[in-house]
């Protein structure tokens, strides 16, 4: 991209003086980030136009990622280096006296997610448009995304994220594209206005639905592609009768219950599914971005549909969006005449559905009452196409009733939607080897049976523009310096570092960019919430959201064991610990808030012991969202990836970790496996059951808990202090957490996870990163060698096995 200072500087200055009156003196930090980013979008913009040009000049098949969620984080720095400008910008605002990563700091993460399927979304997005494939995202604009923590007395409270505060200066309202989607209403048959005989809605309840557009931009290209979020509103405004009688609450409420559809994200574990507004928000955005591209396919190629799986994937992120399977189907069919058989093919040469899921229990139903009612020629149809599947498998399974009514779209009272996107489907993905290979021999070994063509792994990868060359310049800097640029958008080139990993000189200095970069985020936390970090200490990490399967409280009950050996043995003497945690529980998750409360009141007690005297330090960061992140990241020499095996489906954090230099503590779980497989098992700490070794002794009934309390005293010993007063003077406050542990409450076994199986190799496994960190260049070099096989974890390759199997797109290179 061409860039005039002189320009940018005017840009700035005219943004600064129409926006808020002020010149470049008067500006605080907010209204510079606000100056820099549009003058920013200013440089952007021909790119983005002309990528837009490109694709209507010359109509090729176009990806549509379909998704719940976006969770894109800032959108500042990114923007900067893929655009190529970050060095100038900084430069021009150097000569104004502005310091750059001050105004950075002002802009709010775009938190639309909650957490490894959103952020998965986002990287990909930046590798298709950095890979110069035409592809976008289609999703809803949250008013609220996900909401803000607070730690008060220990205790998570969560407050609203009012992430559009101030206006989003990366959004660009499109509302001569706004489209109706509708709820509701009658099913009616008859001629239509244009004479022909369909199904049509009487008295449907309309909602407007407004495109904001995001710029995507390539890194290293041209290309710019759209993130198109879509906004709820009332057609018809406030009610001006009421209005005039005065009654004025009742007059904007039409309004609001049409706007409340985009008000607020879900968060991942709101309770068995089921909530009515959260279906509303499903078809709202999947129907809008549907007839979105119907659209600009009538107007670029015509009304020959048959064509129209040629030019068109959609990819289904989870089964969130999968009510588009028939939403298509309905506007082939109600709109543009299509007869049913025709409709069906296309829709099956159309969609491509991602699971993200192991447990078949945790896959969205909705209750037939409340669907019909909502949707009730979307229901009509996904009878239709029930009837007709349930009619091939009679013929393939006459005498297994049980099967045909495991495998009915439509049973024991509700829709099946995963069941609805593999029929429908041509491709069905697992995110990690070993969960494909789980769903396909477990989950969903029927599905398989029947559909084996459809089922493919592509494991997850994240976007090396933002988790390394932006979030840690000094390691990007470290690795150009050795092996050249090239690595920005082929990380497969750091193969070439592993020449380096008897270099004393490059060890060394490897050694002193992580230290660099603990400094930086023990800088910051003593900034944000006081917090004292020694960065000559471990930092032993485990970000990610809080559920019982991740086992964050397996880690705190080592660290409590930690402490009871350091306590109890004054000569025991192992090298300086920092525990650092970040995570956000659901609202309604009891459970997974206790484990909060007690990693707080752990914090609390260590923090405060000077008996512990520097050997163990336990931080909770508050709020951990992706620009947190990637400052955590960066700053961590072990990375906590201890889910129960099988439970994980891939993970993603764990491959931002390895590419930054820290050694994985993990299970046999997830894209654990192929990380270890990639970096050799002497540079990893695996520990734990295995997800075979868990699958028998789940389905034998044997587990007995019990058996590893007798068996170790030392674990008896902190579990008993979960209820023993040694935390809490009452005892009553992490009962459930002790009781689900050694008795199993709410019809539940006891130690659904395995935490007390796994914990004996779990300390085992701790010892040997103390042992191992004492000798830092050893441990610098495992480092290095993890960096140099981390290659295979970009979003890249992900994004190349995706465009290979599955979407079949061709580059469009914009000029
Ligand atoms: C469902 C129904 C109602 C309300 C919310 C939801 C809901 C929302 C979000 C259910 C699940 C999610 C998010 C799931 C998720 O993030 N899964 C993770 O996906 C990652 C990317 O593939 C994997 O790496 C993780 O292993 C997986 O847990």
């Amino acid at each position: 991209m061409t860039f005039d200072a002189e320009q940018f500087k005017a840009n700035l200055t005219a943004r600064l003086r129409r926006q808020y009156g002020k010149d470049i003196s008067q500006a605080n930090k907010h209204d510079l980030f606000d100056a820099v980013s549009a003058s920013a979008l200013e440089i952007i913009m021909p790119n983005w136009m002309e990528t837009r040009r490109e694709y209507e000049a010359k109509p090729t098949k176009q990806l549509y990622y379909l998704s719940a969620e976006f969770l894109m984080g800032r959108a500042l720095s990114n923007n900067l280096i893929n655009s190529g400008i970050m060095e100038q910008v900084k430069d021009v605002l150097k000569g104004m006296n502005i310091n750059y990563d001050m105004i950075e700091d002002e802009e709010p993460d775009a938190g639309l997610g909650n957490g490894g399927l959103g952020r998965l979304a986002a990287c990909f997005l930046d590798s298709i448009a950095t890979l110069q494939y035409p592809g976008h995202g289609y999703g809803i604009r949250y008013e609220y995304g996900m909401f803000e923590q607070h730690i008060e007395n220990g205790y998570q409270v969560e407050y609203p994220d009012n992430w559009l505060k101030h206006r989003d200066p990366w959004e660009v309202k499109r509302s001569d594209l706004s489209v109706t989607v509708k709820f509701g209403g009658q099913i009616k048959y008859g001629k239509t206005p244009d004479g022909q005989d369909r199904f049509y809605i009487e008295n449907a309840e309309e909602v407007t639905a407004t495109p904001y557009d995001m710029p995507v931009v390539g890194y290293g290209c041209n290309t710019v592609n759209t993130l198109r979020l879509w906004q709820a509103s009332s057609p018809n405004g406030f009610d001006l009768q009421l209005f005039n009688d005065m009654q004025y609450h009742r007059a904007v409420e039409r309004q609001n219950d049409a706007e409340d559809i985009s008000r607020v994200l879900y968060p991942n574990d709101s309770g068995p599914s089921g909530k009515e507004l959260r279906l509303r928000q499903q078809y709202f955005f999947t129907s809008a971005s549907l007839q979105d591209l119907i659209h600009h396919f009538v107007n670029t190629v015509g009304t020959d549909f048959s064509k129209f799986p040629q030019y068109h994937v959609i990819q289904l992120n989870d089964t969130h969006p999968v009510v588009a399977i028939p939403e298509l189907m309905r506007i082939l069919m109600d709109e543009y005449n299509v007869g049913w058989d025709d409709a069906w093919s296309i829709v099956q040469k159309t969609f491509a559905y991602t699971n993200h899921t192991i447990l078949a229990e945790a896959l969205e139903k909705w209750p037939i009452d409340i669907f019909q009612r909502l949707l009730p020629r979307i229901y009509q149809i996904v009878e239709e196409i029930n009837r007709r599947f349930m009619i091939e498998l009679r013929q393939k399974f006459p005498e297994d009733y049980d099967k045909q009514n495991h495998m009915s779209i439509i049973h024991d009272g509700k829709i099946y939607m995963a069941w609805l996107a593999i029929h429908a489907s041509f491709s069905v993905n697992g995110v990690a080897e070993l969960h494909t290979k789980l769903l396909k021999e477990q989950e969903l070994k029927n599905w398989n049976a029947i559909y084996p063509q459809k089922f493919n792994n592509k494991t997850n990868g994240v976007t090396q523009r933002r988790w390394l060359l932006s979030s840690n310049p000094e390691l990007a800097e470290f690795i150009t310096a050795r092996i050249g640029h090239g690595w920005e958008t082929d990380l497969s080139k750091l193969k070439g570092l592993e020449k380096f990993v008897d270099d004393e000189k490059s060890i060394d200095e490897l050694i002193a960019i992580k230290l660099h970069n603990k400094e930086r985020l023990a800088d910051c936390l003593k900034h944000t919430q006081n917090e004292f970090l020694d960065p000559e200490s471990i930092f032993d990490t485990q970000v990610k959201r809080l559920h019982e399967y991740k086992r964050q409280l397996l880690n705190v009950l080592h660290i409590m064991y930690l402490y009871n050996r350091i306590v109890e043995d004054p000569s025991y003497n192992p090298p300086a610990r920092t525990f650092i945690f970040g995570a956000k529980s659901a609202s309604g998750y009891r459970r997974a808030k206790q484990i909060i409360k007690l990693i707080n009141t752990v914090a609390e007690r260590v923090n405060n012991d000077r008996r512990v005297g520097g050997k163990l330090r336990v931080v909770f960061v508050e709020n951990y969202r992706v620009s947190m992140a990637e400052k955590i990241i960066p700053a961590s020499d072990v990375s906590e990836q201890i889910s129960t095996a099988g439970y994980e489906a891939s993970g993603t954090s764990n491959m931002k970790f390895m590419m930054n230099g820290a050694l994985t503590l993990g299970t046999l779980d997830g894209a654990n496996i192929e990380i270890v497989n990639e970096a050799g098992e002497d540079n990893a700490f695996i520990f734990g059951l295995t997800a075979d070794e868990i699958i028998k002794i789940n389905s034998e009934h044997s587990y007995n808990p019990q058996k590893y309390l007798d068996r170790s005293p030392a674990l008896a010993k902190v579990v008993n202090q979960l209820v023993d007063g040694t935390y809490d003077p009452t005892g009553q406050q992490f009962k459930e957490l002790y009781d689900s542990l050694v008795y199993g409450i709410e019809g539940q076994r006891p130690d659904v996870y395995y935490v007390l199986a796994d914990f004996d190799s779990y300390v085992q496994a701790q010892e040997k990163v103390a042992a191992e960190y004492t000798d830092r260049k050893s441990w610098a070099r495992k480092t290095l060698i993890n960096i140099a096989n981390s290659g295979k974890f970009s979003s890249d390759r992900t994004i190349e096995d995706y465009v290979r199997d599955i979407w079949h797109l061709k580059k469009v290179v914009v000029k």
